[in-house]
């Protein structure tokens, strides 16, 4: 692989917004301030990617009865994981995480892989299928196209993500997002529901250095939020301080959706919404896995849950992970209650 200058765009010294949250009595503030924090990376800016920034292309999702054929594609686009840092990721579709994907239980999904990338193989792991790895998430070549059909028979909030080796690179570096398989006949509490959005939790490393996604720790641990077809929710990378920036909004006494899932690629979760209990939670998203009042929901790396909550009274309620060492990493959304 060629490597020509170095990634100067890791300066040190770099702004980090860092989250504090702190408890005070029983109620929990948090402030933004800033810290020093990500050290340069060792890797060099692969060089045909150097020049290249690929602006977002929109997936292409088109039904026709229960067949769904969807485009993506496999791109380098630069993404301000933190202020003043640009990371040159590798994507799906321009966006880290990639846009939501949402079909249906009993959908036939015809996908097709457009990989711009002008050097490296990408490919695409739905965690929503059964197939053949070998050949149902086969890398498609640089500048070449792949199509793929499967059968979306497992309701659920699933990962996708480039399964090309090495994957820890392909994931870190940001290739990876949510297809949610909706359940044919739906969750027992689709009625009380107000209002539904995708939050995703992920970790960055140095740019495209194995060593430091292998052996470090992350230098940021951040949450996105999807627009889901439709719907006028945010549509954010995941960056630090993205849901803090651009919250989200409900009414009191709103009966709130997350659909939940944490992308990793190492780090657990520990979903928690501060000040409510989740009333409802389906563990991957599936029907049968149902339980009530959880305080906190564990989502290991790839793992997915829907979580349902009662926002009682008019405030801010954050949202962290509550491993508070990512918290100070950028863990951290708001939602506002009026
Ligand atoms: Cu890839």
């Amino acid at each position: 692989m060629h490597l020509s200058k170095r990634f100067v765009g890791l300066a040190t010294g770099l702004l980090l917004s860092t989250v504090i949250l702190s408890a005070c009595n029983s109620e929990e503030a948090l402030e933004v301030k800033d810290t020093v924090s990500a050290e340069e990376s060792e890797v060099a800016v692969i060089g045909p990617h150097e020049d290249l920034n690929q602006p977002p292309v929109a997936p292409g999702v088109e039904r026709d009865g229960s067949d769904v054929y969807i485009n993506m594609t496999a791109q380098i686009t630069d993404i301000e994981i933190e202020k003043d840092y640009n990371y040159k990721a590798w994507t799906f579709n321009g966006e880290a995480p990639g846009p939501v994907i949402v079909v249906n239980e009993g959908d036939t999904l015809h996908f097709t892989l457009d990989n711009l990338d002008p050097l490296i193989p990408h490919s695409m792991d739905f965690h929503a299928v059964h197939t053949a790895p070998d050949t149902g998430f086969a890398d498609v070549g640089p500048n070449e196209e792949g199509t793929f059909v499967y059968q979306a028979n497992s309701p659920g909030v699933f990962m996708y993500h480039c399964g090309t080796a090495p994957v820890l690179s392909h994931i870190a570096n940001g290739m990876h997002g949510v297809i949610i398989v909706k359940p044919a006949d739906g969750y027992p509490t689709d009625d009380e529901i107000d209002s539904e959005f995708v939050i995703i939790q992920n970790e960055w490393y140095k740019y495209n250095d194995l060593n430091d996604m292998t052996n470090g720790v992350p230098s940021q641990v951040v949450f996105s939020s999807k627009v889901l077809p439709d719907g006028d929710q945010p549509n954010t990378d995941g960056t630090v301080g993205a849901l803090i920036d651009e919250p989200l909004y409900a009414k009191e006494g709103d009966k709130v959706r997350f659909y939940i899932a944490n992308m990793g690629p190492n780090e657990f979760s520990s979903f928690h919404v501060i000040g409510t209990v989740f009333d409802d939670v389906y563990i991957d998203g599936h029907p049968y896995n149902h339980q009530k009042g959880m305080q906190t929901v564990g989502l290991p790396a790839s793992g997915g849950a829907v979580v349902e909550f009662t926002l009682k009274e008019a405030g801010q309620y954050k949202f962290v992970t509550h491993q508070f060492n990512h918290v100070e990493k950028g863990a951290a959304g708001k939602i506002i209650v009026e």
